[in-house]
């Protein structure tokens, strides 16, 4: 039986599960770039290139470990642009009598291949995606019966499982979460060390002029190019990570700095979402570290939690959730998207300097997504379908599993609260304390009215008093209420006019 083997851009791992059993003399992989997937929303100029380049060295790497493999690029003249129809040509060429893809990561992507075997007429499996820590039933399974989930616990069963930072069954250090040590403000004279970057070979030069020419009206600077592209490049960034940032990734995880993008972040969101690295292997890199004292408790801690915590849980909520997830509005939010989320073009330095930097880098780091893009949005309103189109759009590592759940459950609420506990709304004041952002700007930080008061403080009072109903009774969020409550008529009115007012100018 010969079986064509298709491998999406973000299964990029010799393990992955549509490879098992490959037989060399009947079967086949197929790889494409697809038009489609590079538009159906208009991805960063850089990710593409990114993907595509990494698409490329990984089928050469497979050619040259025996596969057989069908690449089809972008501009060949038959390439139909879709998935569907280009396995649909390659299965009719050379005669297959069999699928084989692993589970891809967005619900769209799984429907289209759910209709595969009738449309195709040819039997197609669908593979678990095993370089994930839990399965989808493992997932379901633990939130069966629970009305609200909490990444805490999850977290925690997480680290039993793979037996992770533990001494028998307690935690090592006697804690399980370090995140109160966290939470160091930026402060000069840092040493940040320079990030992973590679140069552009002739594979990823080829790709940056063919999406220089296809995709000039996406979002985002092309060049410099300097991503890893290969698995070897991808561990090195890691490596780089675990000697130089790791052992400060934990102190400062929430500062930002004007002009430090990287900070001392991990940057592998990129690698581990394709597939170039595999999360468990990062996970043990930061226990060795620990281990041999190269780095601290709370970083690695830290750290191990978003990869074996965050990550595997935001992904359990999607294949939970999805389809009705997407639609997900708990405050009924509406407003569009401003301009400036493109452009840049603001008079609010944090978010001047946030969106620089991801056209630049098609990245930012957890903090400048969440207190201040974010928060922006879901202060302001926006409605979330868009807010999530731009996330998906704006950043290398953004496919639906992992943006959706971060945007609509993380930052907007939008779906009241299955996922965090409360909404991440915040005035000036932390943006204040954890950057330096707010002494280049025209707004004063500690300013609550006025027009050259920060929008976010007189927006944070009228979100909630614009949400009083949806978020009253959370115990969390009932304290500000209170203090609302005792401010007098005046300072009231101040809030809702300057808000009527900068929200109608956002139009
Ligand atoms: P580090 O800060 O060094 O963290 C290490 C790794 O942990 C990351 O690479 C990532 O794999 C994982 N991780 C950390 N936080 C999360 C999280 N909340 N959810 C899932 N994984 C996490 N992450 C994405 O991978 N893709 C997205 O599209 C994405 N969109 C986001 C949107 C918003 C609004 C927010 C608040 C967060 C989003 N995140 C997303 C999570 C997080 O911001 C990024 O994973 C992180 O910034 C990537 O940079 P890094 O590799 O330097 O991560
Ligand atoms: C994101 C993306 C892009 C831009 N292009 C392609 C492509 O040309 N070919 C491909 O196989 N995959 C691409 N992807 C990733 C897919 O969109 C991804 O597999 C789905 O988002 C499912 O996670
Ligand atoms: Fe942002 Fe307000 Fe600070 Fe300006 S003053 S940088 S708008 S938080």
């Amino acid at each position: 039986m010969s079986t064509l083997r298709l491998i999406l851009g973000d299964q990029l791992s010799p393990e992955i599960s549509s490879l098992d059993g490959f037989e060399v003399s009947k079967d086949t992989v197929l790889m494409c770039e697809i038009w489609n997937e590079a538009t159906y929303v208009k991805h960063h100029k850089k990710k593409i290139a990114f993907l595509f380049s990494a698409m490329r060295h990984f089928a050469e790497e497979l050619k040259a470990s025996g596969y057989n493999v069908e690449y089809v690029k972008l501009n060949d003249k038959d390439n139909t642009g879709f998935f569907k129809t280009e396995v649909e040509r390659t299965v009719k060429k050379h005669k297959f009598d069999h699928i084989v893809v692993t589970h891809p990561g967005e619900y769209r992507v799984l429907k289209d291949m759910q209709s595969w075997e009738q449309d195709l007429g040819i039997p197609v499996k669908i593979k678990s995606d095993d370089r994930f820590l839990c399965t989808t039933n493992e997932f379901a399974k633990w939130a069966k019966g629970r009305k609200q989930l909490r990444l805490e616990n999850f977290y925690r069963e997480m680290r039993k499982k793979y037996s992770i930072l533990m001494n028998g069954s307690d935690p090592v250090g006697g804690q399980w979460n370090y995140d109160s040590e966290n939470r160091q403000p930026p402060k000069s004279g840092l040493k940040i060390p320079k990030p992973y970057s590679s140069d552009a070979d002739g594979i990823s030069q080829e790709v940056i002029n063919m999406v220089a020419e296809h995709f000039s009206d996406h979002f985002g600077d092309l060049e410099p190019f300097y991503f890893a592209v290969t698995r070897d490049q991808a561990l090195q960034s890691l490596h780089l990570f675990i000697e130089h940032r790791l052992k400060d990734f934990g102190s400062f995880q929430d500062a930002m700095i004007e002009g430090e993008p990287w900070m001392y972040h991990s940057h592998i969101g990129f690698y581990l979402n394709c597939g170039l690295l595999l999360p468990m292997e990062c996970v043990k890199a930061a226990e060795e570290a620990f281990n041999r004292d190269k780095a601290p408790l709370n970083s690695v801690e830290g750290f191990i939690r978003q990869i074996i915590g965050w990550r595997e849980y935001v992904r359990g909520i999607y294949w939970l959730k999805m389809p009705d997830y997407a639609n997900e509005n708990f405050f009924g939010a509406k407003r569009n998207l401003p301009d400036f989320y493109w452009t840049a073009e603001t008079k609010m330095n944090c978010i001047r300097q946030c969106v620089s930097e991801t056209k630049k880098n098609a990245y930012a780091h957890h903090i400048q997504r969440l207190m201040v893009l974010g928060n922006f949005a879901l202060i302001s309103g926006i409605d979330p379908v868009q807010v999530n189109e731009w996330f998906l759009i704006v950043y290398a590592d953004a496919y639906e599993w992992v943006e959706l759940p971060n945007v609509s459950g993380m930052i907007l609420f939008a779906d009241g609260g299955y996922l965090a506990s409360k909404p991440y709304a915040a005035g000036a004041n932390y943006i204040n304390k954890m950057s330096n952002y707010c002494k280049n700007c025209s707004y004063q930080v500690t300013k609550k009215n006025g027009l050259d008061a920060c929008p976010f403080n007189f927006l944070y009072w009228d979100f909630l008093v614009r949400n009083r109903n949806q978020l009253q009774s959370n115990h969390r969020v009932s304290m500000m209420y209170k203090t609302y409550d005792r401010m007098d008529e005046g300072k009231k009115a101040a809030i809702r006019h300057d808000s009527q007012q900068f929200l109608d100018a956002l139009q």
